[in-house]
C-alpha cells in the first residue's frame, strides 16, 4: 500500500514494453508451451545490445501517444497523428497492423482537412475494430490518474478514434485504460479480483449502454451479446472461481485475435488470474506469471501481453520487474522516461 506513485508509473510503462519484446516472436502462433517462453526471457540474460529484444507496433504508437500527451498537457489531435505517421514512416518494420498504415499514408498524402476522415473510412464506412487503439492506451490513464471517469472515457476515445471508429475498438481501449486506472489506485496487497471486476462490469455497462450496436462479425456466442465486454469481463469471473483453466476454453471464450473484443478482455484475465500461483509458474513472481501466461495462450501475443504487462506493472509497480528482462528489451529506458514526465504532469495539475 505504501508502493510509491512513482513505481507503479514505471511499472505500467516498463510492463507495456516487456509484453511486446517477449511476446513478438510468439505473434500469430497457437498455443505456446510456458518452457518456449521461458526459454525466451532466460536466454535474455547472455544476450548482447545488438540481439535485444525488439519492440513492435504496440510500443511504437504508445511512445507517440505519451509523447503527444506530454508536449501539449493533453490531447491534440493533429499533433498525435503527425507524431504517429512520423514514425511510421521512419521504422515502418515494427509489424503494424494491416489496414492502418492506410491511414497514416492518407495523413501524410494530406488528403484530408479532418484527421480523423481516414479512420472513418476504414472498412467501408464501418471502421476498424482491431486493438490497435487499446494496445498504445497505457499513457492514458496514467495522465488521466486524477481524472472522473467520464473524462478518462473521453481521453481513451479521442486517441482511438484517429486510426479506430468501430465501437469495439473504442469500447475496448476505454476497458484497458479503466483497467489499468483501477490496478494504479489498487492499495490492497491481495487483489479482490471478484472486485476488481465488478468494479469493470459497472463501468462498462454504461459505456456499453450508450455505444451504437453498429454490425459485428460474430466470431464467437459471446460477441452476439448486447453488451459483449460486460459478458466476457463476467466469464472472466467464472473462470476465477476454478483452480484451473484449460487454455482452449480461456482462447474460445475469451479470445486471441487481432480484434479489441477478442485481445483485451484476455489481458484483463491473464493479470487477474495471475495474481495466484499457477501450476507450472510456480518459480516465477505473479508479474512474472502474466506475461509468461498471456503469451502462453497464443494467437495475437505481443499485443496480449503487452497490455496485460501494462495491468500488472501498475499494479505490482516497477520493483516487481525481473531487472534481467528489463536491460534486454528495447525502449525501457525511454519507457520510464515517458512514465515519469507523465507523473510530473499530474503531481503540478
Ligand atoms: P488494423 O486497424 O489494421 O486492424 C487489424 C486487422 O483487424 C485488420 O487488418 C483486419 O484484418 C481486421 N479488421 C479490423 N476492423 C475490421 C472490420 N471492420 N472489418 C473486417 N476486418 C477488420 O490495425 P490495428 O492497429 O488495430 O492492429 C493491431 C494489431 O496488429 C496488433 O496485434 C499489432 O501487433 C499488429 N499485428 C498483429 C499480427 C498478428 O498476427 N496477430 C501481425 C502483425 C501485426
Ligand atoms: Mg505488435
Ligand atoms: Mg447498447
Ligand atoms: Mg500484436
Amino acid at each position: 500500500s505504501g508502493k510509491q506513485l512513482l513505481s507503479r508509473f514505471h511499472g505500467c510503462l516498463v510492463g507495456a514494453v516487456l509484453g511486446d519484446c517477449l511476446g513478438s516472436p510468439f505473434e500469430g502462433s497457437d498455443c505456446v508451451t510456458y518452457d518456449e517462453v521461458e526459454r525466451i526471457s532466460l536466454n535474455m540474460g547472455k544476450s548482447t545490445r545488438s540481439s535485444r529484444h525488439r519492440f513492435t507496433d504496440d510500443t511504437a504508437m504508445t511512445r507517440s501517444l505519451a509523447a503527444s500527451l506530454i508536449e501539449h498537457n493533453g490531447f491534440n489531435a493533429k499533433d498525435m497523428a503527425t507524431r504517429f505517421t512520423d514514425e511510421f514512416f521512419r521504422d515502418s518494420a515494427r509489424g503494424y497492423g494491416y489496414n492502418v498504415t492506410t491511414v497514416f499514408q492518407a495523413w501524410k498524402d494530406e488528403t484530408y482537412d479532418d484527421v480523423f476522415q481516414p479512420a472513418r473510412e476504414q472498412f467501408q464506412g464501418s471502421g476498424s475494430y482491431g486493438n490497435g487503439g487499446a494496445m498504445r492506451i497505457a499513457p492514458v490513464p496514467l495522465f488521466g490518474y486524477n481524472f472522473t471517469e467520464a473524462k478518462l472515457q473521453e481521453l481513451a476515445e479521442q486517441t482511438t478514434l484517429l486510426t479506430h471508429t468501430h465501437p469495439d475498438a473504442l469500447s475496448g481501449a476505454i476497458l484497458q485504460s479503466f483497467a489499468i486506472h483501477q490496478a494504479l489506485h489498487e492499495t490492497s496487497e491481495v487483489l479482490d479480483t471478484q472486485k476488481f471486476l465488478d468494479g469493470l462490469i459497472e463501468k462498462m455497462n454504461k459505456v456499453e449502454d450508450n455505444s451504437e450496436g453498429v454490425s459485428r462479425r460474430p466470431k464467437r456466442p459471446s460477441e452476439e451479446e448486447p453488451h459483449p465486454y460486460c459478458f466476457k469481463l463476467e466469464k472472466i469471473k467464472e473462470f476465477l472461481t476454478k483452480d484451473e483453466a484449460d487454455t482452449r476454453d480461456v482462447v474460445y471464450e475469451l479470445g486471441t485475435d487481432v480484434s479489441a473484443l477478442g485481445s483485451v478482455p484476455t489481458a484483463v484475465f491473464a493479470f487477474l488470474w495471475c495474481h495466484k500461483e499457477r501450476k507450472g509458474l510456480e518459480k516465477w513472481s505473479p508479474f512474472e506469471q502474466t506475461i509468461i501466461h498471456s503469451i502462453s495462450l497464443g494467437g495475437d501475443t505481443d499485443t496480449i501481453a503487452s497490455m496485460a504487462g501494462a495491468i500488472a506493472g501498475a499494479y505490482y509497480g516497477i520493483e516487481a520487474i525481473p531487472w534481467e528482462w528489463q536491460s534486454q528489451c528495447e525502449g525501457v529506458a525511454d519507457a520510464k522516461k515517458y512514465a515519469e514526465d507523465i507523473l510530473k504532469i499530474v503531481q503540478s495539475n
